[in-house]
């Protein structure tokens, strides 16, 4: 499995967080099924982004990024994400991103432009195929999304950049398309290629990525290899606030270290988010966490009972629930009614308290 990790020039905000959530949620169940799961997650450490948030700060993008990567690694902890197998920095992995962009460009789906490198549109076999947007919704979302539709002398608006060659005052490597860096999908592209090959189970990240970043990524690794880079894909519903996405760009964010900070435990900010399927966009708002508290104090309550009903049928419940489409909503539902009967009417199981913990705590990660 692959998911898109942070550009980390701002602390990690709800929205990542619910981004991660749905593939921690498919982790556990793998794991739980008995799988052994390659976890692999990029950190976009080099980026225009990055670059201009360090400049405004006048700060070093190397110190901005380490920074960044450690509060969000820490938000991660937690909220007990187990961590990837693998996290993998862009900078770390320039020769396999310039050797991917070597392949793409011998097998003449690239052409040079004043030193940099695109990738041909008109050469992707399939594109949209993912997206399965038209050719005017790509071109608006390629402008709004890091692309370059406006640049003169590309063949096509929608060619995107392999590698960037380089410019005075921005960082660049050596590399056999000449010093630079790379362009945003191939980073992607590459990373998954090398360390899970083409044809893995699951790609995916937040709904923004759809275009062009996963579109364009597939096209990459199908050039240069005959196939699909995975087999499906997963995409998050954004995570709004005051009725916009909530983006670093926007700085419209709940930051999930503030939250921390102001006291909220760790496991009331999972159960708000689990309180919404991962596909559907949704807003946070202040009504939020007062509901996540009062559950996790039943559930608390719940779970130190000496005795209680059966809790077998709950742990077959919260599985149903998450095999089908990771449904958190439908999981909490099954933990309430088990935590309802057993606060109102008690039981005569003395094991089920602690198997009904487990549950929450290994399937869901709620650790209470
Ligand atoms: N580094 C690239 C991916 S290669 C990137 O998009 N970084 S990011 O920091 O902007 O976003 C990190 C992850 O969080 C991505 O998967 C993105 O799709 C997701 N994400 C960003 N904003 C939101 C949001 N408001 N709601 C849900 N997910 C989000
Ligand atoms: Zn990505």
């Amino acid at each position: 499995m692959y998911a898109c990790g942070i550009t980390p020039y701002d602390a990690a905000h709800l929205g990542h967080a619910f981004t991660y959530l749905a593939f921690d949620l498919v982790n556990r169940v793998w794991r739980d099924a008995g799988h052994d799961v390659n976890y692999v997650q990029n950190t976009t450490d080099i980026d225009d982004p990055l670059l201009e948030r360090a400049e405004a700060l006048g700060v070093d993008w190397r110190d901005l990024a380490h920074r960044e990567i450690d509060v969000f690694r820490e938000d991660m902890a937690a909220l007990r994400i187990l961590p990837p197998t693998s996290y993998v920095g862009v900078v770390e992995s320039i020769d396999l991103i310039s050797d991917l962009a070597v392949r793409i460009r011998d097998s003449g789906a690239a052409y040079e432009l004043d030193g940099d490198l695109y990738f041909s549109v008109a050469d992707a076999e399939d594109f949209g195929r993912i997206s399965g947007l038209e050719r005017a919704q790509m071109l608006e979302l390629f402008g709004e999304r890091g692309g370059d539709p406006q640049r003169s002398g590309k063949k096509d608006p929608l060619d995107w950049l392999l590698w960037r060659a380089e410019r005075p005052g921005e960082p660049a490597w050596d590399s056999p398309l000449g010093r630079g860096r790379p362009g945003w999908h191939i980073e992607c592209s590459a990373i998954a290629l090398d360390r899970l090959g083409p044809g893995f189970d699951i790609n995916g990240g937040g709904s923004d990525l759809i275009f062009p970043h996963h579109e364009m990524g597939a096209a990459e690794t199908r050039c240069a290899t005959g196939s699909a880079n995975a087999h499906n894909h997963l995409h998050v519903g954004m995570v709004g606030l005051n009725g916009e996405k909530m983006s670093k760009s926007r700085g419209n964010l709940v930051f999930v270290s503030k939250l921390r900070e102001q006291g909220v435990e760790p496991p009331v900010i999972r159960l708000a988010m689990l309180a919404h399927h991962y596909r559907s966009p949704w807003e946070w708002t202040d009504a939020e966490l007062p509901v996540a508290t009062r559950r996790a104090e039943r559930w608390r309550a719940a779970f130190a009972l000496g005795q209680a009903p059966d809790a077998a049928p709950l742990l077959a419940a919260v599985r149903a629930a998450l095999a089908e489409d990771l449904d958190s909503p439908a999981a909490l539902a099954a933990v309430d009614a088990w935590t309802d009967t057993a606060l109102a009417e008690g039981g005569t199981d003395t094991g089920a308290p602690a198997l009904a913990r487990a549950t929450a705590d290994t399937l869901l990660g709620v650790a209470l």
